[in-house]
């Protein structure tokens, strides 16, 4: 047993970041093509903008733009979703947030594996939006005990990638040899199966019941449903979409355009419409499935409490008014209007500063500490950021949005689908069944802010207030 063997979570993740996105660029090639829109994109942005360039640069992120940031699954048991749990955490994810999804009308409520700490999000922040089915919310007591049995039989791990979570958990670590052993095994659960596990006819009325039952409870395994690399220019890929054969969803979900990008902006392409073969009959019928597509995103700051009430506000005004119809109908009036209600969210760096609406990363600058080996700084932090000797700069958004991830479901399910369920979130029940309680986001976000501006204090040989 030697510790200094094991390799990092990060390296892990990188590996199975890398081995995902190739087989999803297998199985489904009109993901390959929107890769190729958003690096033409982001090579024509960077030639464009030599500042922005530099400033990627300088940030170590300049060979890892065209890396997917996200991907999605979506779970049928309890015991998946406390799975998934270890599994992610040999790869050093941890669930942060919950996102209750059945207010929107999708029968699900999920949580976000990504990695925490800064180190970690620098190497590979790749994180997956991992949903639990509520089967409680099927109303058709027999269809839903239908669907419990049907999910009760499935095994979606190998019995090697359980043996090596163990192995994980019990040593504390995996050698490179069992790290690359480890992610071939993992990578067997998100695969595609293009053979149901059900007949035509259970199908049917899983499907009736919502689409989304039927993609959770028909197969072998929670395929991954999209991976969503990360673009510099999200308006001029959505755009370009149709000219490579893409069809976008109708609008861009999140907060608009801005000089100051907030939180998050994304969009996806119609899921594809894909042949499977049904169970049970004799000779197997053929029908076709539709679930998996291709997004991309475009993150800005992390809002506080306030900010984030502020954009809730903002946003929840901008759809009551203008309902983007399943054609897409109205969506140039929802940008517009989306573009002008948030006219009132301040847009510079300072003022979301000022007005603790965002959150940042504070540092010293070479200024600052010049200026404090000679012992002349003033000592409160608005002075400081003045005079130049402390920098802030904007901690980057690292989870999901409800609002805009129950769009992306929808536009993918089919908007004719938008039912809404009478029924509240279920935390407690999604807590339990993950085996531990999901982490606050805003608490991290809030941590790293002050863990920075600690530090920088303390090299500026000034006390926090
Ligand atoms: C997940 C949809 C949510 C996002 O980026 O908000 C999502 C799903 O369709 O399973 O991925
Ligand atoms: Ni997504």
């Amino acid at each position: 047993f030697m510790p200094s063997a094991f390799v990092s979570t990060d390296r892990i993740r990188s590996l199975f970041t890398e081995a995902m996105s190739q087989m999803y660029r297998a199985e489904v090639p009109q993901y390959g093509t929107l890769i190729e829109l958003v690096a033409d994109v982001n090579a024509e942005v960077l030639a464009g903008n030599p500042e922005l360039r530099k400033r990627l640069e300088r940030a170590g992120e300049l060979d890892r733009i065209d890396v997917e940031r996200h991907g999605a699954i979506r779970l049928g048991t309890a015991d998946e979703l406390f799975t998934i749990r270890r599994l992610f955490a040999v790869m050093g994810m941890q669930a942060v947030g919950y996102y209750d999804l059945s207010v929107a009308g999708v029968p699900v409520h999920s949580t976000c594996f990504r990695p925490v700490d800064q180190a970690a999000l620098n190497v590979n922040p790749f994180r997956v939006f991992t949903s639990l089915l509520r089967l409680e919310l099927i109303e058709d007591q027999r269809l839903r005990a239908e669907a419990e049995r049907i999910l009760a039989k499935r095994r979606i791990y190998t019995p090697r990638a359980i043996e090596l979570i163990e192995h994980h958990e019990q040593g504390g670590g995996l050698t490179e040899a069992q790290a690359v052993e480890f992610v071939a095994e993992a990578l067997e659960t998100f695969r595609w199966h293009g053979e149901a596990t059900v007949s035509a006819e259970t199908y049917k009325r899983l499907h009736d019941a919502h689409r989304l039952i039927a993609d959770v409870v028909s197969f072998n395994g929670p395929h991954i449903n999209h991976l969503t690399p990360r673009t510099l220019d999200i308006d001029g890929v959505q755009r370009r979409m149709p000219e490579r054969g893409i069809t976008p969803k109708a609008v861009i979900e999140g907060p608009p355009r801005r000089d100051c990008d907030i939180l998050l902006r994304q969009t996806s392409f119609k899921a594809l419409e894909e042949p499977i073969a049904f169970a049970g009959e004799a000779d197997k019928t053929q029908g076709t499935h539709t679930a998996r597509f291709g997004e991309i995103e475009q993150r800005g700051v992390a809002l506080t409490a306030k900010g984030r009430a502020l954009y809730d506000r903002l946003l929840a005004s901008v759809r009551s008014e203008v309902q983007v119809g399943a054609a897409g109908a109205k969506a140039n009036d929802y940008d517009s209007e989306l573009t002008g209600r948030f006219k009132s969210l301040p847009d510079s760096w300072d003022a979301l500063r000022c007005e603790e609406l965002a959150f940042f990363h504070y540092s010293a600058t070479p200024a600052g500490i010049a200026a404090a080996a000679e012992g002349k700084l003033p000592r409160d932090t608005e002075s400081l950021i003045a005079d130049g000797y402390l920098a802030f700069d904007p901690i980057v958004y690292e989870d999901f949005l409800p609002v805009s991830a129950a769009g992306i479901f929808q536009s993918n399910l089919g908007t004719d689908q938008q039912q809404n369920y009478a029924t509240r979130s279920n935390r407690a029940a999604f807590e339990e069944a993950l085996g531990v309680a999901v982490q606050d986001e805003l608490r991290l976000y809030a941590e790293r802010q002050s863990a920075s501006l600690d530090t920088a204090m303390k090299m500026l040989g000034v006390a926090a207030l």
